[in-house]
């Protein structure tokens, strides 16, 4: 598809944008560049392309013929001009910190993040940039925060794992007002199927492209897209020297199958999602439910206004706490218990003990973590067979809340 014709829908986007067979011997799909290394015709053309004076490959590390159609295929659906591939999501957002932070800078970032997000910003902090922690969804407390020496403010929406939403417009707005500060969204959770970022004022969008972008549980890789001028500088900097996370030409293959049924898929998780949700609300071992398609989710308005649908993860808690949630997940049959979210296949697993566990139990209550907290990224089988396994598992939990119940009960008699 010529990148001169725009208009194409998102779909038409993910499947062809960048890539014409007539160019490649007629190959439907687009080839693997294997290489590591790239020929130069002469040696003056060699050195100009290290002197930044000629385009053109030169070494995959920098860029690869298959990392550039993926490159432009993922700033196609974020609607950026231009996307640096990386080899795991950790490794885009540390290029990304890597690149545009010094000593002495302030970072300001949302209360919840990604477990091992949040130990990288205690590794930065190591480093001499400052790191705040600022409820977003509070405007009047960020504007406090701003400061001269702000550079950067980072945030995920919705949060892993407490789905809280940040209202990206308007921290954008007010990050704007002020020069020189970057406002980086990691969009994991939504894809851009159903959030864009860049679209509502951020400066970068991260992922791990391991979740949803790729959508089998496969690969490990991570993107960043932003301006040209912003991913010239990730690329020459956070990804060439400072971390060396480049992606494989085969992860970019897979990933670029994956974006192919990305809308597809992301339309049967909101469905399904929204199923279990509902069922796990109605069910009276559930003390909480929060998932951004329920009418009590608290950010229910802005979830509609930012997001094209609801998304596929869901944060729940029993009645009994971690106790009871061990057991509704070891009962679990068809949901998988692992971590990872966005695969084919649903997962549960328990952020306390296992992807939030970078955090201190007390770091957990002051960012709002709760230690009895579920999380399930609901897959794509049948609604009616996760939900069946559900209500099962839910069965066996609502058994052991209400025996000590009628124990105590017929104790008083
Ligand atoms: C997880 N998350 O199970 P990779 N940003 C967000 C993420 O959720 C993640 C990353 C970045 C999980 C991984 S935990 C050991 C497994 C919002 C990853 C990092 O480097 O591609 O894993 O992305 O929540």
């Amino acid at each position: 598809m010529n990148n001169k014709r725009p208009g194409f829908g998102f779909s038409t986007r993910a499947i062809h944008h960048g890539y014409d067979p007539k160019d490649h011997h007629g190959a439907l799909v687009p080839p693997i560049y294997l290489s590591a290394t790239f020929a130069f015709p002469t040696a003056e053309y060699g050195a100009a392309c290290f002197a930044g004076e000629a385009s053109g490959h030169f070494y995959t590390r920098i860029s690869n013929p298959t990392l550039a159609l993926l490159e432009s295929r993922m700033a196609a659906l974020e609607n950026g001009e231009a996307a640096v591939a990386f080899s795991s999501g950790m490794g885009a957002i540390a290029a990304t910190f890597w690149t545009l932070l010094r000593p002495d800078d302030e970072v300001i970032v949302s209360q919840t993040l990604y477990g091992c997000t949040f130990a990288l910003l205690h590794g930065i902090g190591e480093f001499g940039i400052k790191v705040r922690h600022v409820d977003l969804t509070d405007l009047a407390a960020l504007q406090t925060a701003l400061g001269p020496a702000t550079r950067m403010i980072y945030c995920e929406t919705p949060a892993n794992p407490t789905l809280r939403l940040v209202d990206i417009a308007a921290v954008a707005r007010l990050a704007h007002q002020q020069p020189n500060v970057t406002v980086v969204v990691d969009n994991t959770y939504c894809t851009p199927y159903l959030q864009r970022p860049l679209e509502l004022g951020a400066d970068v969008v991260v992922h791990s492209a391991t979740k949803y972008l790729s959508g089998h549980g496969d690969i490990t890789a991570g993107i960043a897209v932003s301006s040209h001028a912003i991913a010239q500088r990730i690329r020459l900097q956070g990804l060439k020297d400072l971390t060396g996370a480049v992606m494989s030409p085969q992860d970019a293959a897979l990933l670029m199958r994956g974006l192919k049924t990305l809308a597809l898929r992301m339309d049967r998780h909101c469905s399904n999602a929204q199923a279990v949700a509902e069922a796990l609300q109605a069910h009276p071992a559930v003390q909480w439910v929060t998932y951004p398609g329920l009418a009590s989710f608290p950010q229910y308005e802005l979830a509609a206004r930012q997001m094209k649908r609801s998304g596929g993860m869901i944060a729940f808690e029993l009645k009994g706490g971690i106790d009871t949630g061990r057991r509704f997940m070891n009962a679990l049959k068809l949901f998988t218990r692992a971590v990872s979210l966005g695969d084919a296949e649903s997962l549960a697993q328990h952020p306390a003990s296992m992807t939030h566990s970078t955090y201190t139990p007390e770091e957990r209550a002051q960012h709002g973590i709760s230690e009895g907290l579920v999380r399930l990224s609901v897959g794509l089988e049948d609604v009616a067979d996760l939900l069946a396994d559900v209500q099962q598992a839910l069965g066996k939990c609502a058994r052991a809340v209400a025996r000590p119940t009628l124990l105590a009960a017929h104790a008083v008699k």
